[in-house]
C-alpha cells in the first residue's frame, strides 16, 4: 500500500462456485484498474459464505481456487492486499460492535436477505440476516473510501454508510463514509438464458452463466445459444435485453464504446454478434486460464501471498479497532 493517492479501496467476493463473466466485468476487472491509483484490499469473504450450508472439504478447495482466480484475473499481489477474511479476526469483532448499532428493521428490508431466505427456506439463520453488518465491518475496518461492486450490492453499501454515520454521530468521527464505485457499463451483466435476470454463479441453468474456467468450446456454445428476440436488429435498448447484454459484454471486453459495437453490426444478424462476442470473451480470458494453471502449480507462492496479505490487513485492522474500542469506552488491552 504505497500509492500516492492515500484513498483506500476495499472489495470482496464470496468463495462459492466459480467466478463468472458477471463477477469479472462488474467487479474484478475494475479492481485491476483501481490498483494503479489507490491502496486496495481485495478479500475472499469466506465467513460470509458460512451463511449457507456447505461441504467443508469442498469449501476448503473452492476458497483456495477462488483466491487463485483473483490472481489469475490479473490482480498484482505486490500492489494489493489479497487475503482471506477469516484470517483477520477483527472483521468479526467489529461486526459485533456495528451489529449493536444496526436495527433489525433495517436488516429485514435487505433484498438479498429476502431472496436468500426464499431460496434457503430450511436454513434462515441469523447469519443470513446479519450478513450486511459483517460486510459493513469489512469496509469500515480499513476506513475504505471506495467500494467497487456490481449493482446488486448497492443497498448493502447504503446500509454501511448509515451505520458509519450513526457510529460517528454517537461516538465521534471514526469512519469515512464509503462511496460505491460502479462501472458505467456492465454493472449488471445478465443471464444469457433469462436476460432480465442477473448472471449468477448459483444459477441452476448453467447455460445462462459463463464461468471464467469454462473451456473455449463451452463459451462458444453458451454464446450461440444466448436468448435474444425476433427483431434481428442489433440495437442497444431495454426492450431487447438479450441483445443489449451481448453488446455490453462485447463493449466492455473489446474496450470499445457501445455505439461502436452497434455500428459494427449494422445490417448484420444476431449470429455474427453472438459469434464475435464469444471470440472476444475467449480472447480476453485466455491469459486468465494460463495464469490460473501457473499459480495452481505454484501453491507455495500462493500461500505466501495470502499469509502476507493477512499480516498487513491485520495491522491496519488493529489500528482501527484500537480506536473503536477507545471510542465506545472499552478498557484498553
Ligand atoms: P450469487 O449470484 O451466487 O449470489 P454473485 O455472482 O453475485 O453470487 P458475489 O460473490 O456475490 O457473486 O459477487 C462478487 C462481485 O461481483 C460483487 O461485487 C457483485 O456485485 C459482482 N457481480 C455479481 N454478479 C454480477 C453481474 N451479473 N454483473 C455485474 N456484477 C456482478
Ligand atoms: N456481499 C458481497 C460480498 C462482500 C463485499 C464485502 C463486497 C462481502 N463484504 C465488502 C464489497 C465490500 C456480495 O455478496 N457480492
Amino acid at each position: 500500500m504505497s500509492n500516492q493517492n492515500d484513498k483506500i479501496v476495499f472489495s470482496g467476493a464470496q468463495p462459492t462456485g466459480s467466478l463468472t463473466l458477471g463477477n469479472y466485468i462488474g467487479a474484478v476487472k475494475n479492481w485491476k484498474t483501481l490498483e494503479k491509483e489507490y491502496n486496495c484490499l481485495y478479500c475472499i469473504v469466506d465467513s460470509h459464505s458460512l451463511t449457507v450450508r456447505h461441504d467443508p472439504k469442498e469449501f476448503n478447495k473452492t476458497s483456495l481456487s477462488f483466491l487463485v482466480q483473483y490472481l489469475a484475473s490479473g490482480l498484482d499481489p505486490d500492489k494489493n492486499i489479497i487475503y482471506f477474511q477469516s484470517h483477520v479476526p477483527q472483521h468479526a469483532e467489529l461486526s459485533w460492535v456495528l451489529g449493536c448499532n444496526t436495527y433489525i428493521g433495517e436488516l429485514n428490508r435487505m433484498t438479498q436477505f429476502k431472496d436468500k431466505s426464499e431460496k434457503h427456506k430450511d436454513n434462515i439463520n441469523s447469519g443470513l440476516l446479519t450478513y450486511p453488518v459483517l460486510m459493513a465491518a469489512d469496509i469500515l475496518l480499513y476506513k475504505a473510501n471506495l467500494v467497487p461492486v456490481g449493482e446488486d450490492q448497492k443497498q448493502h453499501l447504503e446500509l454501511t454508510r448509515d451505520i458509519a454515520n450513526r457510529f460517528n454521530n454517537l461516538y465521534g468521527e471514526t469512519f469515512p463514509i464509503p462511496e460505491p464505485h460502479m462501472p458505467k457499463v456492465g454493472a449488471r451483466i445478465m443471464s444469457l438464458q433469462e436476460p432480465t435476470k442477473k448472471m449468477s454463479k448459483s444459477d441452476e441453468n448453467v447455460n445462462g452463466t459463463i464461468f471464467l474456467m469454462d473451456s473455449e468450446d463451452v463459451i462458444m456454445k453458451k454464446m450461440k445459444r444466448a436468448v435474444t428476440d425476433s427483431e434481428n436488429n442489433v440495437v442497444y435498448r431495454d426492450e431487447q435485453p438479450g441483445v443489449k447484454n451481448l453488446i455490453t459484454i462485447h463493449s466492455r471486453l473489446a474496450g470499445i464504446s457501445i455505439d461502436e459495437v452497434v455500428a459494427q453490426y449494422e445490417g448484420k444478424g444476431y449470429g455474427a454478434l453472438k459469434k464475435d462476442t464469444a471470440e472476444v470473451v475467449i480472447e480476453s480470458l485466455r491469459p486468465f486460464k494460463d495464469r490460473y494453471n501457473e499459480y495452481m502449480n505454484n501453491l507455495d507462492y500462493v500461500e505466501n501471498i495470502y499469509k502476507k496479505g493477512a499480516k498487513r490487513a491485520y495491522e491496519l485492522a488493529e489500528d482501527t479497532m484500537t480506536l473503536v474500542r477507545k471510542r465506545i469506552g472499552l478498557i484498553q488491552k
